[in-house]
């Protein structure tokens, strides 16, 4: 795979990574992957916290929360908010948070005895969860649409047909619902093929934002080089997640307008691609706009940090036009 290059129109945070487990007042390894939403004059976060890795394997995986007043630093509460314990949920992860007519949804992903599930829940203070539906597997990287189109709730989702596609040919669709309960007439949104730069799997990253333009919606790109050996702390790890944006039409909104067809955002920061527990990995998880015209776009770094990048909305949405 050639030299893949970050964006011009992408600045990094200097003050990156913004979140990691040095941060956290309970156990924690990786602190990666959150949700971010405008939260009572500022921010609130929800984030992926691994804990009790042995050399092979983490313990746990919980859920933390912490709150700011600018989305730059963050403070987090002294106990994670949720944890699985159940005989047949494992753990609960990568979860995104979507704020609808005043109501908070958090999308998760689950792994189960029986496969890998995409859930739904409702919060009002994003410490008590109730749990609206849950996929069949195998799903995930679910995001709620922050508003509803003709009358429905929407979601992009990346279900995981390794039957009939072969391995990691993984594409992003598009479902609705009357009551987030109940998903269906689903479309395919974009596909592996559409990101020249990737030849492994896409999925839904971020959920939309609303521009003139169409919904801008951040994505990740896979692509997989199997002579890549020993990065980060396990023995093998071959996989490059780079960031990416695609366009899609506001009343129909499983109609990609544009995309683009260079990455957005390339794993180059040290605590992107040389640090951590998996080197080579931008995974876009929440993205805010901002008054200025400015997009925060939220993302996890080589599974180990929350690091953050803006870009002028104009810039996004020209990218997806233009394609480069
Ligand atoms: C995906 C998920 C994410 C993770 C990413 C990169 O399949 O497991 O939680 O950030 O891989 O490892």
């Amino acid at each position: 795979m050639e030299t893949l290059r970050t964006h011009p129109c992408i600045a990094r945070y200097p003050g990156n990574p913004i979140l990691s487990r040095e941060d956290l007042p309970y156990p924690s390894d990786l602190t990666f992957n959150a949700g971010v939403i405008p939260w009572q004059g500022g921010y609130a976060m929800v984030f992926r916290n691994d804990y009790g890795y042995d050399g092979r394997g983490f313990k746990g995986t919980n859920i933390g929360l912490a709150f700011s007043p600018d989305g730059l630093h963050w403070h987090v509460e002294p106990e994670p908010v949720l944890e699985a314990r159940d005989e047949e949920v494992l753990r609960f992860y990568d979860p995104r948070l979507t704020v609808i007519d005043d109501d908070i949804y958090m999308c998760f992903a689950a792994d189960t005895k029986h496969g890998l599930r995409g859930g739904i829940a409702r919060t009002y203070d994003l410490r008590h969860f109730e749990v609206l539906s849950l996929s069949v597997p195998d799903n995930r990287n679910m995001v709620l649409f922050p508003e509803k189109i003709g009358g429905m709730y929407m979601r992009l989702e990346r279900p995981m047909p390794v039957y009939s596609r072969g391995r990691d040919r993984f594409d992003i669709w598009q479902s609705e619902s009357p009551d987030l309960i109940h998903w269906g007439n689903s479309h395919l949104v974009a596909a592996v093929e559409d990101f020249p730069f990737a030849n492994d799997k896409i999925g839904p990253g971020a959920p939309p934002v609303r521009t003139r333009a169409g919904w801008l919606a951040a994505c990740h790109a896979v692509d997989r080089d199997d002579s890549r050996g020993k990065n980060g702390w396990e023995e093998k790890w071959t996989k490059r997640y780079c960031a990416t944006i695609v366009l899609l039409d506001l009343d129909e909104p499983w109609k990609m307008i544009g995309h683009g067809r260079v990455p957005l955002l390339v794993p180059e920061a040290p605590y992107e691609a040389e640090q951590g527990f998996r080197t080579q990995v931008a995974f876009p998880t929440a993205m805010l706009r901002m008054s200025d015209g400015a997009i925060r776009i939220y993302y996890g770094a080589a599974d180990t940090v929350v690091a953050l990048a803006t870009a002028r909305e104009e810039d996004l949405i020209e990218l997806c036009l233009k394609g480069e």
